[in-house]
């Protein structure tokens, strides 16, 4: 028997745990050129502002050992853009679609996220409160337990459909702003963002990013995202969507068994942008290996509890 991959978070049935990281696939045209995205349990788009973004200016990615670090700036197109380009790509694909929201202020959130509210193919949006390259907003309110609440809460007014609320691994308490924002109504979380982090070119001694500080991606955070996922699971009860360094499907078990009840993967798409098929593959041969029947069975079984 095939093991049964589908995993459900906030009533949303996905035909599997593996969902693209936000910023890691753009709007999805570029995949859809490599596989049919309904591989995908869901396609995570980059983050949308209500105006369009250039981002800070070259270079803003650069390797680190197990890693990379990136100051992209939010790059993007804009809701109206989005909408008007973007969607209709999306209307036919089968996949779920997980709109990645970032603003500047509360009010920017509650606009972008009230012109998605009515765009059906729209079937969660994330909220990014977590963005570390942009000097308002994103982790400026995910860093707070008062404006994550009221930042979750004021979308809630006007956005019905399931509500994620993508968390930062730099604060002093993520355990905290997991429980503000379920206390402001959102539906899952989604945990970590990036690392802050920083290197330099040594021959020139300037920074190697033009922003001077990234985020740090990949394996190299791994570690950290395990250990929050793990203290969330323990403390809060929404559904928590793991991120950080995913490149097989032992990464994938290690998170569900810590709480994750799905996961997104990022960084391994820019080295190999079939990593979620070959992913899926794994997770059911390691399932039946453990006569499983279903890979839900997995979530939150670490033996620490
Ligand atoms: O665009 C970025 O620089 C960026 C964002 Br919005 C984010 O949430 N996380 C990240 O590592 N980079």
């Amino acid at each position: 028997m095939t093991p049964d991959l589908r995993v459900k978070i906030a009533g949303v049935e996905f035909a599997n745990p593996i969902m693209t990281a936000s910023g890691c696939a753009g709007y999805g045209e570029e995949l859809a050129e490599l596989y049919p995205l309904s591989k995908l349990g869901a396609l995570v788009t980059k983050s949308i502002t209500r105006n369009p973004r250039q981002g800070h200016p070259p270079p803003r990615t650069v390797e680190t050992p197990g890693g990379m670090l990136n100051a992209i700036g939010l790059a993007n197109v804009g809701i109206d853009n989005f909408l008007k380009e973007k969607i209709p790509f999306l209307e036919k694909q089968k996949t779920k679609v997980i709109v990645n929201v970032a603003g500047s202020t509360i009010e920017e959130y509650v606009e972008v996220c009230s012109r998605l509210a009515d765009c059906e193919r729209v079937d969660m949006v994330e909220l990014n409160i977590s963005c570390p390259n942009v000097d308002e907003g994103g982790i400026e309110f995910g860093s707070n337990t008062m404006m994550t609440e009221k930042s979750v809460r004021e979308v809630r007014q006007v956005f019905k459909r399931p509500i994620i609320a993508k968390l930062a691994p730099n604060v002093t308490s993520i355990v905290e702003i997991a429980k503000a924002a379920e206390q402001g109504g959102a539906d899952a979380l989604s945990m970590i963002n990036s690392v802050i982090g920083t290197s330099v070119d040594i021959n020139t001694w300037s920074p190697h990013l033009s922003n001077v500080t990234g985020g740090l991606t990949g394996p190299a955070i791994k570690p950290i995202a395990l250990a929050m996922v793990n203290d969330v699971y323990d403390n809060c009860k929404l559904p928590i969507i793991g991120i950080g360094g995913i490149t097989d499907y032992k990464d994938v078990v290690e998170f569900m068994l810590c709480g994750a009840v799905a996961v997104q993967v990022g960084t391994a798409l820019f080295v190999d942008p079939t990593t979620p098929l070959k992913i899926v593959d794994g997770l059911k041969i390691y399932l039946k290996s453990k006569k499983l029947n279903s890979v839900a069975d997995l979530v939150g079984k670490v033996k620490n509890r």
